[in-house]
């Protein structure tokens, strides 16, 4: 038939140069059945376009984003929310998010050790209202059934913004420091590598990384593990920072209000925010309550529109 001959060919006279997301067939659209009794017949596509939907975007979004307004390092709670709280606030504003693992979503993937349920304590709740997540009133605090339907909802609604882009499963492994006229330290981007590839340094040689450059960077990367913390750490090595304050033990009370009162720019250009502050400061960790994440990610995203407009 016409649409096997078609499809057997991979010329790129049968690719539509102008729009490699369309394929050149007449009969396209008309093919497509709908019927799950046996009859399902999907539009027709060639290997060679899937592969370029995909290669175009990637790049061309990489390609922009290299110069952004504002990047998010990490997307756990504190980042997302941030991303969410900025790109709504600010739509004009090219946000970039970068986050080393595979799946988006740190530690919220969970209420805590292994259970599904999350914890939120008021006046936190109110992001829930504001991205529409369903939960049970306790009084003093909430509870969403599940971390997951908290993390799959925040993400989609940041995903679906028009002025974010995320990378994942790509990891930051620099910053960026300019030395301003004053002869003052500032952070202007960070330095990225695809995750497979920093995880391999040790075993390849050298691989050079890939640079964002951006006036303001949001460093939100949990508390230390194998790459958590990480702006924090670069600060010390970098000779920014004198010492890390080192997470302190288990306070809920203490430990929210302070970090969320405390997320700011803790260096010129880099705003830091949830976990990841615990350890620039050395403050109280919460455990499995996520307000402090949701209020932090929201001042996060205040410090990061004040910094860009000053
Ligand atoms: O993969 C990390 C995770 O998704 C990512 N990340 C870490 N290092 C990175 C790097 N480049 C890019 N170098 C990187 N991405 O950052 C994300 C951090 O998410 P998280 O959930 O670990 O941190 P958070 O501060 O958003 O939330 C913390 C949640 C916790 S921990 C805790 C306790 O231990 O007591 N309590 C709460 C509520």
């Amino acid at each position: 038939s016409k649409m096997a001959s078609v499809l057997t060919q991979t010329s790129e006279s049968k690719l539509d140069k102008n729009n490699i997301g369309k394929l050149n067939l007449s009969n396209g659209s008309a093919d497509v059945v709908e019927n799950y009794e046996g009859q399902y017949r999907f539009a027709p596509i060639q290997e060679a376009q899937v592969s370029r939907a995909m290669i175009k975007r990637y790049f061309e979004a990489m390609y922009d984003r290299v110069v952004s307004d504002v990047v998010i390092v990490g997307a756990g709670s504190a980042g997302l929310t941030c991303a969410y709280h900025l790109a709504a606030t600010r739509p004009n504003l090219k946000i970039t998010i970068i986050e080393a693992n595979v799946a988006p979503g740190g530690g919220a993937w969970l209420g805590g050790q292994l259970m599904t349920p999350m914890v939120i304590r008021k006046p936190a709740n109110r992001f829930l209202q504001e991205i529409g997540v369903p939960y049970e009133d306790e009084g003093a605090y909430v509870v969403v059934k599940h971390a997951a339907l908290f993390t799959s909802t925040l993400l989609s609604r940041v995903l679906a913004m028009p002025n974010v882009v995320m990378f994942n499963a790509t990891a930051v492994e620099d910053l960026i420091v300019k030395e301003d006229h004053a002869g003052q330290q500032r952070i202007a981007g960070v330095v990225t590598n695809w995750t497979l590839v920093a995880l391999n340094h040790d075993t390849q040689s050298c691989m050079d990384p890939n640079t964002i450059t951006a006036p303001v960077v949001v460093a939100a990367t949990g508390h230390d593990g194998p790459m958590g913390s990480f702006a924090a750490k670069r600060l010390v090595s970098a000779g920014l920072l004198k010492e890390l304050g080192n997470m302190r033990g288990l306070d809920m009370n203490r430990s929210e209000p302070a970090i969320v009162n405390n997320t700011r720019e803790v260096a010129p250009g880099l705003i830091m925010a949830g976990m990841e502050l615990s350890e620039h400061d050395g403050r109280n960790r919460m455990g499995p309550t996520f307000g402090g994440m949701i209020g932090s990610g929201i001042k996060a995203a205040h410090e990061a529109i004040r910094v860009f407009d000053s």
